[in-house]
């Protein structure tokens, strides 16, 4: 095949090949541009050629490459535009549909944080159900058979016949946990608890509680403190300050309450406080030697802590909320400022 004749078959290839997506104009590129292409290896053959036939196969051949690079650089530039649809379909001076983005409530946002801080020195979390019977909830933690708690006026029975109630704190996921399980036991438990109680700006027939167990040979009150030292100084600063007040719960023995400098003025004194410098934040004890034997452990070998908090009391002093009943009522306004 003479040079001329390879020409115009190349030149017949270029007219049909169909140039429809990006893939087809790389194909084109290697077949016809780059320098190893069949097309520009024609190039090499004019110096086979006499002179004077090679002036003008040589005329011919350049003629064919400048078509081709215009058939490749026209396509291009369509298949390029046709990628992207820059024309407009909406009118987009109308304002956007209004969407309400959801948030964590605020008070998921402090569990989460006591959680992460006490997950992070070695407790568990443990959960359990939120309709006890009269022992899990009562009997088990030393409750006097005539304590008030146990009135139809302060707990929410269910069903009188087995002593069904809505749990009135945590404890009861504890009480669970030391039947199953052998010490060492370090636990926390959150969860929801249940009041009959009417609702005020303070109160509410069900709250949020976080309660914390360690029961191991020798814990001591020593071990309590120092615990909770950690925690209210990993989630109120460095700068807080602590006191223990003697108190009592019938679980615990000895029992106390435990105060934070107020995280609002300091300590000087202003109305969150109510002017005493203090925020009563957790009540804790050592576990009293009746529990322990209730849940089958010897108390005569094992010893251990506990505490309990609720988190809507410390919600609002953190976040100077002055009614409870805001948390309860998802309106949103609200709950986005956490
Ligand atoms: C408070 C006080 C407290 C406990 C909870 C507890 C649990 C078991 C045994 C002994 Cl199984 N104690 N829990 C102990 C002391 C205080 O809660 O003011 N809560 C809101």
């Amino acid at each position: 095949m003479s040079l001329e004749e390879k020409i115009n078959k190349i030149k017949e290839e270029v007219k049909n090949f169909s140039l429809i997506s990006n893939d087809d104009l790389e194909k084109f590129r290697m077949k016809f541009i780059v320098k190893k292409s069949e097309m520009m290896e024609l190039f090499n053959q004019l110096k086979d050629l006499a002179i004077e036939e090679r002036k003008e196969a040589g005329r011919i051949l350049n003629e064919a490459k400048k078509a081709i690079e215009d058939k490749y650089l026209t396509h291009q530039e369509t298949l390029s535009n046709q990628s992207v649809d820059y024309t407009l379909k909406e009118d987009i001076t109308l304002p956007p549909f209004y969407t309400n983005k959801g948030s964590r409530h605020p008070i998921s946002i402090l569990k989460n944080k006591i959680v992460e801080i006490f997950t992070s020195i070695g407790f568990i979390i443990e959960e359990g159900p939120e309709i006890e019977d009269d022992w899990h909830n009562f009997s088990a933690l030393n409750f006097a058979l005539n304590h008030p708690a146990r009135d139809m006026q302060d707990t929410f029975f269910i069903n009188m016949e087995d002593q069904l109630a809505l749990r009135t704190h945590t404890s009861s996921v504890q009480i669970r946990t030391m039947q199953t399980q052998k010490p060492p036991i370090r636990i926390l438990a959150p969860g929801r608890v249940y009041r009959n109680e009417a609702v005020s700006a303070r109160a509410n027939c069900f709250f949020h509680q976080i309660e914390g167990l360690y029961i191991d040979e020798n814990v001591s009150f020593a071990d309590l403190k120092q615990t909770l030292f950690y925690f209210v100084k990993k989630m109120y600063g460095e700068a807080v300050e602590v006191r223990f007040r003697p108190s009592y719960f019938p679980f615990t023995e000895p029992s106390a309450e435990m105060d934070i400098s107020c995280t609002i003025c300091k300590g000087k004194g202003c109305t969150i406080c109510k002017h005493t410098g203090w925020l009563e934040i957790l009540g804790c004890g050592m576990v009293h030697p009746n529990v322990l034997k209730n849940c089958g452990i010897d108390p005569e070998k094992y010893s251990g802590f506990a505490f309990g908090m609720g988190l809507e009391r410390q919600s609002m002093l953190l976040n100077e909320v002055n009614d409870l009943r805001t948390f309860f009522e998802n309106d949103t306004r609200f709950l986005k400022q956490f």
